[in-house]
């Protein structure tokens, strides 16, 4: 069984989200979704969610391509998720490109940033909401 994993806010989730979750299970069989916390988000994204962390979970679980979705509390918790999780591959969207390849060098898990859906965003999505 291929494990895929990958990690994000996925807050006011969209079809951006959806390609991304997507296109991450087409890597494996099994995909695992670090779903950052609130108290992550603002302590070290500043971002205030909209949805708080158990109702993007609750969302997240209804996705059919997501497998089991975990927390994550902080930046530093990706190679022990990797070698715990026994993950192939890890995928982040190529906005990260570059800030993952250390999971490569530190475990087995092959490193794949996935182009973004370029349209779309939540900040986007929060701005034009103010607009109407
Ligand atoms: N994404 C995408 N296309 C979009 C928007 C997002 O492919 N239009 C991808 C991002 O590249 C990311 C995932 O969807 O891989 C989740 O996006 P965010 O919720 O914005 O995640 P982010 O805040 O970047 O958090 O430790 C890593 C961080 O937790 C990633």
């Amino acid at each position: 069984m291929k494990r895929v994993i990958t990690y994000g806010t996925f807050d006011l989730l969209h079809y951006g989200h959806i390609n991304l979750l997507r296109r991450a299970k087409e890597q494996g069989d099994y995909l695992i979704v670090a779903l950052s916390t609130d108290e992550f988000n603002w302590r070290e994204k500043q971002k205030k969610c909209y949805f708080d962390y158990e109702k993007r979970k609750q969302l997240l679980e209804a996705i059919r391509y997501v497998d089991l979705v975990i927390p994550e509390e902080g930046w530093g918790q990706k190679v022990t998720d990797v070698k715990e999780y026994h993950i192939d591959t890890f995928v982040m969207g190529d906005d990260w490109v570059g800030e993952f390849d250390f999971i490569e060098e530190q475990t087995p898990a092959t490193v794949l940033y996935l182009p973004r859906t370029p349209e779309v965003s939540t900040t986007q999505i929060k701005s034009d909401l103010k607009l109407n």
